[in-house]
């Protein structure tokens, strides 16, 4: 017979069994994104920030505002290296970097704008 109490007690129940589902949820999220911004008009010349660290199989989000730049990886044959991002402006690319190590780069339009990403 299901009485009020029961009835709670089921409910209190089952909402514990949600929060927990929740929380085991969070435990697994999908790979992280950093985001490195490029100097838009009003900015100092730079990547912002300059470094990024990451995880193997994480991504970096490129943002590009309204002056054009490129991201072009200083050794094209490093192990894991992405590839390059061709002159743009205005939009967003990512690139995943899936092995470990420092990945230096610049922008070849404004050679003082340098930066690396690295993978652990
Ligand atoms: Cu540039």
């Amino acid at each position: 017979m299901w009485t009020m109490t029961s009835i709670r007690r089921m409910c209190i129940a089952l909402l514990g069994a949600l929060t927990l589902g929740c929380s085991s949820d969070s435990s697994t999220n999908p790979q992280n994104t950093s985001t490195i911004t490029a100097a838009g008009s009003g900015d100092a010349l730079a990547f912002s920030p300059q470094s990024v660290t990451i995880s193997a199989s994480d991504s970096v989000k490129f943002v590009f505002k309204d002056i054009t730049h490129n991201v072009v990886f200083d050794d094209p044959e490093q192990i894991g290296v992405p590839g390059d991002i061709v002159t743009v402006h205005d939009t967003t690319v990512s690139r995943t970097f899936t092995t470990a190590g420092t990945f230096a780069f610049h922008c070849t339009i404004h050679p003082v704008m340098t930066g690396h990403v690295v993978v652990q």
